[in-house]
């Protein structure tokens, strides 16, 4: 049995240079370290990420979290079974005893609950994914995702002027070799449009590599664009195009601002039906605020296309409960940081899988170089993954780690 021995945290930086707590979880014989990720368009219902306040690092030092790893969940853990997953994840639950982790800090425990589980795949002598698919809420079999790569950024995570926080490609060939160069060409392709198109100066990226054009204001305008990009790269019918509106974001006072126009829920439900008409969109998330779960209902109505629940469900059971039943959406967007331990993230996803909905595993805007959700996706056998563009480090790691388990899986 790894009984954990001992914990250890520490602060690190995360890839908008912010910092995040890293947790390594030693056995006997092996060890396990994982880094958490942080949002920019945080859901109202996310479980708290705690921050220290005050001067350093501008408020944003996650030293409190690291104590109360090291002073409060180590102590609690020590002796325990790092491969009883939901035993671990549930004492720290209890001892928390909060509704939303505000007392340890969701960024604490998740640290630990996902070290927990590389330091027992470890411990197993096996592959991560390989162990994640032992869990008892997965039912299906290890497989490549699909991949959802954010080429256009705006919203909360650009400086420009487009409302909508995501624009990405989903490439629709056979392996993840196949889709990674596709992908590649394509925001290659587009980078030079943009140059043309825009001028030199408007090729900067975004918090998740994608360009974020600061001329480049109309949604319309960022479809024209990627789908060119598509087909002048011999893509055409081979890659399709999807949404994240984040549209919390630019929800106030009843009305939506959309790319300087102010419009009605109703108008909004009518301008995504006219986009989905004329542009290759199979899926868009979070398309009204957070507590919309009926217009979701009307555009998953009417547009028959995959629609995603991101701020409005929070990866929480409760959440995703209420939009099953309001007939929401058709997907879940899952992401651990905002449940905050690995049990609950996944009887989230089997939550949704088991109410006929698909599971896209989610990075945050705030990334690091660790690779786990790529394990978890696979393991999941979930068949959607969103890590961002193809370029930038933190998010390549992702994608370079599914291209080594997809020859894993061929062994
Ligand atoms: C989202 C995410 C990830 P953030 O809204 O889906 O792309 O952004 O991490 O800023 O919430
Ligand atoms: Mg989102």
């Amino acid at each position: 049995m790894p009984a954990i021995k001992d914990i250890t945290a520490r602060e690190i930086l995360d890839s908008r240079g912010n910092p995040t707590i890293e947790v390594t979880v030693y056995t006997g014989d092996v060890s396990g370290t994982a880094s958490v990720p942080s949002g920019a368009s945080t859901g109202d219902h996310e479980a708290l990420e705690l921050r220290d306040g005050g001067k350093r690092y501008m408020g944003m030092g996650v030293q409190k979290a690291v104590r109360n790893v090291k002073q409060k969940i180590t102590p609690l853990l020590k002796g325990i079974d790092c491969s009883k997953q939901r035993e671990c994840d549930s004492m720290m639950i209890e001892r928390d005893a909060t509704d939303n982790k505000r007392r340890l800090g969701a960024n604490a425990i998740l640290g630990v609950s996902l070290a927990c589980a590389k330091a027992a795949s470890e411990s197993q002598g096996i592959q991560l994914f390989e162990y994640i698919n032992t869990f008892p809420q997965v039912q299906k079999d290890s497989t490549i995702p699909k991949v959802f790569f954010n080429v256009i950024n705006g919203g909360k995570h650009a400086d420009n002027r487009l409302s909508f926080q995501e624009f990405m490609i989903v490439p629709k060939l056979r392996s993840i070799k196949q889709n990674l160069q596709a992908a590649s060409e394509i925001y290659h392709l587009l980078k030079k449009e943009l140059h043309k198109t825009y001028g030199k100066g408007t090729t900067n990226v975004g918090d998740e590599g994608g360009f974020a054009p600061d001329k480049l204001h109309k949604a319309t305008d960022a479809l024209k664009i990627l789908t060119k990009a598509i087909r002048d790269a011999g893509y055409k019918n081979k890659v399709d195009i999807a949404i994240d509106c984040a549209a919390s974001e630019f929800f106030s006072n009843n009305k939506y601002t959309v790319d300087s126009k102010k419009l009605t829920k109703e108008q909004l439900l009518d301008y995504y039906c006219t986009l989905i008409k004329r542009y290759p969109i199979i899926s868009i998330e979070d398309p009204f605020h957070q507590e919309d779960f009926d217009s979701f209902a009307k555009l998953r109505e009417r547009s028959k296309i995959q629609i995603v629940g991101d701020d409005l469900t929070v990866t929480n059971t409760e959440r995703i409960e209420a939009a099953i039943k309001e007939k929401s959406c058709t997907c879940l967007l899952l992401k651990v940081n905002q449940i905050g331990t690995l049990t609950e993230a996944l009887d989230a996803a089997q939550m949704a899988l088991d109410a006929g909905w698909k599971v896209m595993v989610s990075h945050r805007s705030g990334e690091t170089e660790d690779t786990f959700i790529a394990d978890l996706a696979v393991g999941l056998g979930c068949g959607q993954i969103k890590a961002g563009a193809p370029c930038r480090g933190e998010r390549t790691a992702k994608y370079n780690r599914l291209l080594q388990i997809e020859e894993l899986l061929k062994r």
